[in-house]
């Protein structure tokens, strides 16, 4: 999968091409990340990469003609790629995306700095604005990096199978079921019976059970949007009734 990206940080991404399981992919050749820096694009006439937005008031914004000709550039090396502002005000990055960037394969993000970036610029070059979230970030590079992450690891290859929660497990419906390690007992806390009794199927149901219950506490929302099986169904009133019977009062 090839990622474009439009910064003027590209050292930045070392985050994520030097570390872990995507650094990994990434020095593999599976994941292959072009930089197309509007630094390089300054020349006599426009030397900066920053200037003023008309009408005044604080703060700066990208040069037009810098970035403009980074834009072009990746836009020359790849045709029907898709052209994305990493913006606040951009449609919120979620697993779907992810989808559609997976079958899309030819994507440029732009990462916008200062202010932001010059409107013609959004409206007759960018194909689609995305955001991660509402906050304010002093650019959009760590926005890129997340949606970079969140990606690659659902590439064939960059996580080994037995290490991918995408198999046979739930967890991509649910949040994870608690996880214990060793050692047995430590400060006088234990590690749940069940886990240590070799029950492969009672442990799968627990697992579940468990999943369930702490999507159903901590994001109800996640679950109204999926549909349960029967036993997923079940699984949930029983840590309905335990909940509630817990938080009763004698
Ligand atoms: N941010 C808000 C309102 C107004 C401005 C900002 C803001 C970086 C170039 C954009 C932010 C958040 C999620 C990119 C935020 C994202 C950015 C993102 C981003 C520099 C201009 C700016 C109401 C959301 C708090 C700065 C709200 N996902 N402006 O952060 O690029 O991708």
């Amino acid at each position: 999968m090839y990622f474009h990206i439009v910064t003027i940080f590209p050292e930045m991404f070392r985050a994520i091409t030097n570390y872990g399981v995507i650094g990994r992919a990434f020095k593999k050749k599976r994941i292959i990340i072009n930089f197309f820096n509007p630094r390089d694009f300054t020349n006599k006439k426009y030397k900066s990469i920053d200037d003023r937005p008309y009408g005044g008031g604080p703060g700066m914004l990208m040069s037009f003609e810098p970035l403009y000709a980074a834009i072009q550039k990746a836009k020359s090396l790849e045709k029907n790629t898709k052209v994305i502002y990493l913006s606040p005000q951009g449609i919120k990055f979620k697993q779907k995306e992810i989808k559609y960037l997976l079958n899309n394969k030819k994507i440029i993000f732009i990462c916008g700095r200062y202010k932001g970036i010059d409107q013609r610029i959004i409206n007759h070059q960018v194909d689609e604005e995305w955001s991660i979230g509402d906050y304010i970030l002093t650019g959009g590079e760590l926005a890129a990096m997340n949606i970079i992450d969140a990606t690659s690891r659902l590439i064939p290859g960059v996580i080994e199978k037995t290490e991918s929660i995408e198999e046979d497990s739930f967890s991509n419906r649910f949040f994870d079921y608690p996880n214990y390690t060793r050692p047995q007992t430590i400060k006088n806390m234990t590690v749940p019976s069940i886990l240590l009794s070799g029950h492969h199927k009672n442990i799968r149901i627990w697992r579940l059970k468990e999943a369930i219950g702490k999507t159903w506490m901590k994001r109800p929302d996640i679950l109204k949007n999926i549909s349960l099986t029967k036993e997923e169904e079940n699984l949930l009133n029983e840590f309905k009734n335990n909940f509630y019977n817990q938080n009763k009062k004698p």
